[in-house]
Order: C-alpha cells, then structure tokens, then sequence
C-alpha cells in the first residue's frame, strides 16, 4: 500500500492518506504536530466508555470497491486519516458565474474567507457530535449498538481530519489557527460553545442518539452535497468521500428508530393498549414521546440550513462556493440570476409564503430536499406501525414549529402550523416537545445492556448485523 496519490492509503505514515503527504514536508510537519492535539481531545472528550478493542470499519482506499477495511482495533490506535475522492482532471465549475470554467486546485484570494468560514462551520460540527455523545456508551442497548455508536464517533473524528487537512493546506496562517480552535470549542460551553444550534444541544440518551443520526446527520448529507458541487476541487473531493461514510450514520438512526418504534408497536399490539403510561410501565417508551423527540430533533435540525432568505447563500452560489442538491440533476440555466421562488415566511404576521430571487431562496431549496428526505423514514416507521395493526402514526411537524433560526424564529406555532400566542404555546408545548417527566423515564430505561447477544427491553434486535455478522457477534469486547 505504498501510493502516493491513488485510491490506496499509504498506512505506512504517521497519517495515513491518499494526498501524497509525504512529498509536502512542511504540510506533513504541520499536520504531525496537530495530531497529539487530537489525540487529548479525543482521550479527554472522546467515548467515555472503555473498550479493549471494537469491530470498526477504518477507510484504506477510495474507490468504489473495497474502500473499506473491517476488524478489532483498539480505538486510541484508530488510524484516522485522510482521504480525498480521486480527482477528476477535467472537472468543470457546474454553477454560478464561473460556470463552465475548470474546478480550482487553489482558493482564489477574494474567496478565501467565505470559503475558510464553510470549511470551519462543517469542521466545528464532527468534534461536537463526538462530544455529544461522549457518555452514550455506558447505557447501550447491546454490543451492536455499542459499536455503531464507536463507528459514528470515529468517522467523526475522521470528518474534523478532513477539514483541518484542507485548512493546513490550503488557508496558511489563519486555517492553522483555526485549526486549533476546533478543538478548543467545546459542546454546551458556557465560553467557547460549538457553532452552530443544534451542536450544543445534549444527547443524554438512545432515543436521542439516534434522532440525532437521523436528523441530524442528514443535515450533514445535504450540507455535504452542496459543497461537493463547490469549485473548490479538494473541498469537492473530501466531501464526496465523506458521504459515503456517511451513508452508515444514516443506517444508524433510520434503523435505531426502527426498532423503537417496532418493539413499542409490539407492545402496545399484544396488550392491545394505547395508554402511554402502560407502555411505559412496560419498559418501552411510548410513541407520543417518540413523536416529542422527533418533533425535537426535526425542528432543531432544520435551524441547521440557516434563514429562508439568505444574502450568505446567494453570494456562495453565485462564486461557485456551494451549489445546490444534485446540482448536475437541475434542469435551469445553474446561474439563477433573473430567477425567483416561493419560500417560507411570515406575510402580514401570518404563516405563509413569499416570493424571492432564487438566489437569496437557496437555504429553503436545500431545507425542503431535506424534509422530503426525512418524510421517507416516517412513512417507514408508519409502516411499522401500520403492519402491527395500530392507527396511530408519526408526521414531520410544520416548518415553522419550534424555530430559533430564520423567518419563524419569532413567533410560536403548533406542530401542524397555526400560529400561536405566547401563552398558548406555554400551555401546549409540553404536549409537543419532551418534558423532564418524559426525558427521566427515558433515561431510566438506559440500563446497559454489555452482554453478548443480549438487548435491552425498550428496543428490538436490529434485522442484520455488521459486514455479514449476527447480531451476536463480539463486536466489542469492554475493558
Ligand atoms: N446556529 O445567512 P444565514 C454535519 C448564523 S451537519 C447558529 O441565514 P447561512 C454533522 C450564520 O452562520 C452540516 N448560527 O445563514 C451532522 C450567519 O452568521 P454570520 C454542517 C446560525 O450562512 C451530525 C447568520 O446566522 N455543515 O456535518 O445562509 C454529526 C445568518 O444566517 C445558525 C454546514 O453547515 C444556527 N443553526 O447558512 C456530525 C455547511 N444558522 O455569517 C456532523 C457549512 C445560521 O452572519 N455552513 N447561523 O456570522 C453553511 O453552509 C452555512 O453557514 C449555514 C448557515 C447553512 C450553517
Ligand atoms: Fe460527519
Ligand atoms: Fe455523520
């Protein structure tokens, strides 16, 4: 595995990767002295828990066959490295006013802090989901689950590498120092908070975890896209990369809520009850709580994508900086220019809609592929439901439930979109949104479940395991 700049990894180096690090010296030297950096922040913020050794997957190469390597390592011995998808020497720039022009190996001068700001505001958020669920291992429902959760951290980690690699390499003085800054944020610090919103919220529990992995890292699908169209080719290329590992984070939540919702489902099938206070006397936890944690996450996560309107967005589409979902796949002139659009708003203090230059509309475009997206897990979990014999069912709330970013940030409104009063929506939100009652019985069925092929009460066995083994496998063997 020697190649400098192929598909394959060189794991001879210190970090392994597939950007001929090697022949940089002072990139190579820069990069060397981040690392121990990483490591104490990794032994001081990273899994709590800890582990002899677990089953992870660690990136070896990039194409398309095989990119993956998959058995027991101790994980402070986690080889995060880093990888760019190969490049393409013809690329072209797909959107923008530079359409058409060849994809920059270098960042332009007049957009180097823009460019800078995206690359810190995706980096800021691996480390804190790390941070997030730092504590989650001592509660896991089984080995299994135990293990995803090690895998999402480590990519994790490897996704916070991807973007010090492009701020060593290619933002000088500056990307070094914000380099460092990425590991002095911390999520839910009262002086150095994460970012954005949602980064500083807690993940005390499973259910959260893994409303967190679908929502949340679904987020990071879409954002990563968008800057996978950007011109900035090795920007382009670690993005790419990145979302095939996170192809994984999204199997995580959508099959974690899976399984809550299908033993809840059992539950209330076989005592043939709707009563949430019987579920939960039962040991599972009841699906109108499940429906306030999706309401939860659902809503937080759509403060992700920024404000309906946007000027930042529409100066980052046009410079070629970040385009839109599947850009190659739209069917207009990829410039926007004398183009509008009806996004989200509040008209005369009402919940509507309102007309805008597409342009400034990009953050709405971008949100609404989102929840689209997010629609099909429900429609699953419905299923769940549904073939279990129950009429109940779970939904997406109304854009404008529960806002802190944007057009609704302002006013209050019921998951199904009528505006409310402030006092109204003091009375009613309990309903909605989970209450320290809901939280503590949630928390309380978080008894660790660390036996071999054994899970917990509140969650079904997933349908597969990992890379073709049982679920009974070993995947973690604890310290
Ligand atoms: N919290 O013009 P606006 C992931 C700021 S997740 C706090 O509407 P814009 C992952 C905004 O920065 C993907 N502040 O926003 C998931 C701006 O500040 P400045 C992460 C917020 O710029 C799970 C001001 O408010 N990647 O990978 O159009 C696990 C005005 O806002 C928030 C990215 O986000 C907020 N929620 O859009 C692990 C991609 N929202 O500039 C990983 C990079 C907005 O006035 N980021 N603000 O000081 C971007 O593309 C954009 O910056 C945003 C915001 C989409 C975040
Ligand atoms: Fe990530
Ligand atoms: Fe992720």
């Amino acid at each position: 595995m020697a190649t400098a700049s192929g598909t394959t990894a060189d794991y001879s180096e210190k970090i392994p990767n597939n950007v001929g690090l090697h022949e940089d010296r002072r990139l190579q030297r820069a990069l060397e002295s981040w690392q121990p950096n990483f490591l104490s922040w990794w032994q001081e913020m990273g899994p709590a828990l800890p582990a002899r050794d677990v089953y992870l997957r660690t990136a070896v190469s990039v194409g398309r066959e095989g990119w993956a390597h998959f058995g027991h390592v101790a994980m402070r011995d986690y080889r995060w490295g880093i990888f760019l998808a190969e490049r393409d020497p013809d690329r072209r720039i797909g959107f923008g006013q530079y359409l058409g022009e060849p994809a920059w190996q270098q960042v332009p001068g007049e957009y180097r802090s823009q460019l800078r700001r995206l690359v810190v505001i995706q980096g800021d958020t691996e480390p804190a989901s790390v941070e997030q669920q730092r504590n989650l291992g001592a509660t896991a429902p089984s080995l299994y689950d135990l293990r995803n959760l090690f895998q999402v951290n480590v990519e994790e980690g490897r996704h916070l590498w991807a973007m010090v690699y492009l701020l060593h390499a290619y933002f000088g003085r500056d990307g070094r120092e914000e380099a460092e800054d990425l590991l002095r944020r911390n999520s839910g610090s009262a002086d150095a908070p994460r970012i954005l919103g949602a980064f500083n919220e807690e993940t005390p529990d499973w259910l959260s975890f893994f409303m967190f992995t679908y929502f949340t890292d679904r987020d990071g699908k879409y954002q990563l896209g968008t800057l996978k169209e950007s011109a900035f080719d090795p920007l382009s290329r670690t993005c790419e990369f990145m979302l095939k590992e996170e192809a994984h984070h999204m199997m995580v939540g959508t099959t974690g809520i899976d399984r809550v919702v299908e033993r809840t489902a059992q539950l209330m099938a076989e005592n043939d009850t709707d009563d949430g206070a019987e579920v939960a006397a039962r040991g599972a936890i009841p699906l109108e709580v499940i429906q306030k944690y999706l309401n939860f996450h659902y809503s937080v996560s759509l403060d992700l994508f920024g404000g309906e309107t946007s000027t930042n967005v529409a100066n980052y589409y046009s410079a070629g900086l970040k385009g839109r979902w599947l850009e190659g796949r739209r069917k207009d002139d990829h410039k926007l220019a004398d183009d509008g659009m009806l996004v989200d708003a509040l008209v005369d203090g009402q919940i509507g809609q309102a007309e805008v230059p597409a342009l400034t509309g990009l953050n709405t475009d971008l949100r609404r592929e989102y929840t689209a997206d997010c629609q099909s897990g429900v429609n699953r979990w419905n299923k769940i439901l549904a073939e279990a014999g129950l009429p109940q069912r779970l939904a997406l709330p109304h854009v404008a439930f529960n806002r802190k970013v944007g057009a609704f940030a302002g006013i209050e409104a019921s998951p199904d979109g009528q505006l409310l009063s402030a006092a109204e929506w003091a009375a009613r939100s309990p309903q909605w949104l989970p209450t320290d009652v809901d939280k503590t019985h949630v928390r309380s069925l978080m008894q660790p479940v660390h036996e071999r092929g054994k899970i917990a009460a509140w969650i079904a066995p997933p349908r597969a395991g990992i890379n073709g083994k049982p679920f009974d496998y070993e995947y973690v063997h604890l310290a």
